[in-house]
């Protein structure tokens, strides 16, 4: 029995951390209530539409939208970063005493966030995000130590998820085999990039969908492969909302989000992915290439 699965955090079930370190995932069962995920899809619509009022791709600090054209779907909004700061409901859930006692038997009480992000599958559109590890995103790679054992992802089903709607797929055990550069191609996140895993010498049919009921929470770190999944319905969103965190010491990039265990509220944006963070601090629309890309 895990030390720290108590009557008081029943959604860690036994084994979790165990589960976690040896398949590269673990899924936690209802951890967020039924009122909860409702406030947070009233979060996700309010922010979507807030998206959509951008003609492109948008900043403010570490705020972004991720805007898009689709041939026939039109205008899209495929993500969101650090809405936090504009949206008291999703700020609440990063910091919240049950994050910490997911993470802390995995990387201690001293933690660094460095995702906040908010994922939609808009229906026709064939966004998936790609086959990928997100070691990819932990730039420059000088201030991520001790990646494989520090960083831990983590990802609210604010849907149900299943493979109708696009859940993401995972590939057990890939964590093992370190950073496999797996091939981006032309159509970053739109090709399911199942060719750049069985280049990278893993079998795509090993692939599992990572099915999640409304208020679970699924864990996974920067080396498991993970993404794809297409959305076939014709009107579900297939929400999810993301948070990644890491062993404060272990890095030079974050947001402090738990110190000694206590939480830390959101004061001076951080340096993160955004690298002109300091330089150019005002709303922009940008227009170079890596902010196009969405970064997890
Ligand atoms: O939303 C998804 O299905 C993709 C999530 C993902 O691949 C990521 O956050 O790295």
């Amino acid at each position: 029995m895990n030390a720290t699965a108590t009557a008081t955090q029943p959604f860690l079930h036994d084994g979790y951390v165990e589960e976690y370190r040896e398949r590269g995932y673990t899924i936690l069962r209802g951890v967020f209530t039924a009122a909860e995920i409702a406030a947070l899809k009233q979060a996700f619509d309010r922010t979507y539409a807030e998206g959509m009022t951008h003609r492109a791709t948008w900043r403010h600090q570490n705020r972004t939208f991720w805007v898009s054209e689709h041939p026939t779907v039109g205008r899209f909004v495929s993500g969101c970063q650090w809405q936090a700061w504009a949206d008291p409901v999703l700020d609440r859930v990063r910091n919240d005493p049950r994050m910490l006692a997911i993470l802390k038997p995995l990387i201690g009480e001293d933690i660094k966030q460095i995702i906040n992000q908010m994922h939609w599958k808009t229906p026709g559109t064939g966004y998936n995000w790609g086959l990928h590890q997100d070691v990819r995103s932990r730039t420059p790679a000088h201030c991520f130590r001790e990646l494989g054992t520090s960083y831990v992802q983590t990802a609210i089903g604010i849907d149900r998820h299943w493979a109708g709607n696009g859940a993401m797929k995972l590939l057990p055990f890939s964590h093992t085999r370190g950073n496999l550069q797996i091939d981006g191609g032309a159509n970053h996140h739109y090709d399911t990039r199942e060719e750049g895993v069985a280049k990278a010498g893993l079998d795509p049919a090993k692939l599992i969908d990572c099915e999640l009921a409304e208020g679970d929470v699924a864990l996974w770190g920067p080396y498991m492969i993970h993404g794809g999944g297409i959305n076939t319905t014709a009107d579900n969103y297939r929400r999810l909302y993301i948070n990644g965190y890491v062993k404060a010491a272990n890095c030079d990039r974050g947001q402090p989000v738990f110190h000694r265990g206590q939480p830390v509220p959101l004061t001076i944006p951080a340096l993160i992915q955004y690298e002109d963070l300091y330089v150019r601090p005002e709303p922009h629309y940008p227009t170079d290439k890596a902010s196009q890309l969405q970064r997890d």
